[in-house]
Formats: C-alpha cells, sequence, structure tokens
C-alpha cells in the first residue's frame, strides 16, 4: 500500500471548536501560555494549571471531529497512514485514524509528576505512572504509586519531545505525500520534522496562513483544514 504522513498542529481542530494557541481567542485570553505550559507555572500554581486543563478537558470532550479528520480517517482507504500530532486532542482517533502518534501527549491521560520534578528530588525513585482518565484531574488526585501529585499527560515548554526518528527513517523511502496542516511551525523540536520530508515525491501544507520559510519545501494549499484536506484527499484517491 502507498504510504502518507501527515503533520498537523492547532489548526486541524480549529473547526471542531478548539482554538489555536497563538489567536487571541477563547480560552487563551484568561491564561498566559507560560503560566499554564511549563514546569514553573505548575510549580508555582498547580490549581491554575489543573483549572485551565479541566476547562481543555471539557471543551475537547464536547468537540466532535470535523470534515478534515474524517478526510484523513479515509485516506486510509489506499494510503497506510502515519499521523504525527502536536493536538493533545484525540479528534483523529475518534474519525477513525489508526496510527496516530502524540508528539506532545494526550488530554485524556495523567501522569506522575515525577516524569518532571525540578530538580529531580531522587532521579533513582523517579516513578513512571501514567494512566487513561475519564475526568479530569482534580487538586488532591494523586500518584498510587509514590503519591506526589497528578497532572496532565502533556508536554510543557523546556520538557523533552521523543521524535518518531526511527519510525520516519524506517518508512520514509517508502513515503509518497506528506501534508503538514495547521500549524505555526514555532515550536521547537516538533516543527524540526517538516525538515525530514524533502525527498518525498509531493508535499503539501494547508493553512490559511502557512509559514513563509516554507515555501520552497511545499506547495501550499491556503485555506482552512476542512476545506482544502477533503479536496486533497479527493484528489489523491483519484489518481
Ligand atoms: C488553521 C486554521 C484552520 C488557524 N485550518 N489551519 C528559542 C528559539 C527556539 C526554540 C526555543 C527557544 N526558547 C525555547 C525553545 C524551545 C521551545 C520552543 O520551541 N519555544 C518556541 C515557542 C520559541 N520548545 C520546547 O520547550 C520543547 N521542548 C524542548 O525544546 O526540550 C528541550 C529538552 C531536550 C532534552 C531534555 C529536556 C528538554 C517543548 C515544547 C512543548 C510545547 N507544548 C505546547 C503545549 C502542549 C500541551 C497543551 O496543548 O496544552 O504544545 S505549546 C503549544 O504549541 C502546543 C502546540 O502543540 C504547540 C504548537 O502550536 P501549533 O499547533 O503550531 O499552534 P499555533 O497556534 O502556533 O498555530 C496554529 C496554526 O493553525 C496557524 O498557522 C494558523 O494559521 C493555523 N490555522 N485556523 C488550518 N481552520
Amino acid at each position: 500500500m502507498k504510504k502518507a504522513v501527515i503533520f498537523s498542529g492547532a489548526g486541524l481542530s480549529a473547526e471542531s471548536g478548539i482554538p489555536t494557541f497563538r489567536s487571541n481567542n477563547g480560552l487563551w485570553d484568561n491564561y498566559r501560555i507560560e503560566d499554564v505550559t511549563s514546569p514553573e507555572g505548575w510549580e508555582k500554581d498547580p490549581a491554575l494549571v489543573l483549572d485551565f486543563y479541566e476547562q481543555r478537558f471539557e471543551q475537547m470532550q464536547n468537540c466532535k471531529p470535523n470534515a478534515a479528520h474524517y478526510a484523513i480517517a479515509q485516506l486510509q482507504e489506499q494510503f497506510d497512514v502515519l499521523c504525527i500530532t502536536q493536538n493533545i486532542d484525540t479528534l483523529l482517533e475518534r474519525a477513525g485514524v489508526k496510527n496516530v502518534i502524540h508528539l506532545h501527549g494526550r488530554i485524556d491521560y495523567a501522569k506522575c509528576e515525577c516524569h518532571f520534578l525540578i530538580p529531580p528530588q531522587n532521579i533513582d525513585e523517579e516513578c513512571d505512572y501514567r494512566s487513561e482518565i475519564s475526568k479530569a484531574i482534580q487538586m488532591g488526585d494523586r500518584c498510587p504509586k509514590c503519591s506526589k501529585k497528578l497532572r496532565p499527560d502533556v508536554v510543557w515548554f523546556g520538557e523533552a519531545v521523543s521524535l518518531p526518528k526511527r519510525e520516519i527513517r524506517r518508512i520514509l523511502p517508502e513515503v509518497e505525500v506528506f501534508i503538514g496542516v495547521g500549524t505555526s511551525a514555532k515550536v521547537y523540536p516538533a516543527s524540526s520534522l517538516l525538515y525530514y520530508f524533502d525527498t518525498v515525491p509531493h508535499r503539501y501544507f494547508i493553512d490559511p496562513d502557512p509559514p513563509e520559510h516554507l515555501r520552497l519545501r511545499y506547495t501550499f494549499l491556503e485555506g482552512t483544514a476542512a476545506e482544502k484536506i477533503p479536496e486533497l484527499v479527493a484528489s489523491l484517491l483519484a489518481k
């Protein structure tokens, strides 16, 4: 089967009602991004961080996949599709997409704060607790293994991001289509993936305001995800 890789950011879910990060709307108007998405913010005010993620949890539970998510699922009829997303929502999975890597974590998981405590209180005793959750984490929720605080299983600024380099290296020679969608490409190291796929024959970038520095690498399809992804998928499936 032909292979396709999709690399997505917040713009993919914008038309499902989840605000992007670097636009002036919704939830973000009430918070400074670094107060709620950094280990320093968590150490300073965990209640504020949990309040923020509780609102995100409710918001994401109440949203539905949009036409772009469903079109990506449809692409699987003829392509072996790998989705690498920066998004913590699970709209791709809920639309039926099977192979999804979440670079920045998932809203529906909690983990022990041991994963990042700065400085590590005791590296040897760091625990690795991580579990799916059906309701948002509350203040007072504790790790069943070591009783430190539970935190969202997401990647904050300054925390390590694990890039799927081995998987990419394995499939790269066979990838025919690469689609970047809905990301400002401002956050490292996730955005570095946009430079890995230069050898892929068909490379597209979908965004109403695509990052100018990528213009020479990609065919720009300027527009929204829910508008452009279904069109592109239809043309790929018709080939
Ligand atoms: C549409 C649309 C529609 C609108 N259809 N499109 C200085 C220079 C360079 C790097 C650094 C630096 N100082 C620090 C750094 C590193 C830092 C970084 O990159 N900072 C930059 C902001 C400057 N990176 C990190 O800290 C990372 N870790 C790291 O580097 O670790 C080093 C390390 C190594 C070894 C050991 C330990 C450490 C971690 C980054 C984590 C990012 N986390 C967040 C929060 C995740 C959890 C959560 O969701 O709450 O990830 S921040 C936020 O940004 C989130 C996103 O995934 C990420 C990317 O945002 P995205 O998706 O691109 O959204 P937007 O809003 O920026 O763009 C939306 C796009 O959609 C726009 O283009 C719109 O036009 C478009 N759009 N409507 C299609 N309908």
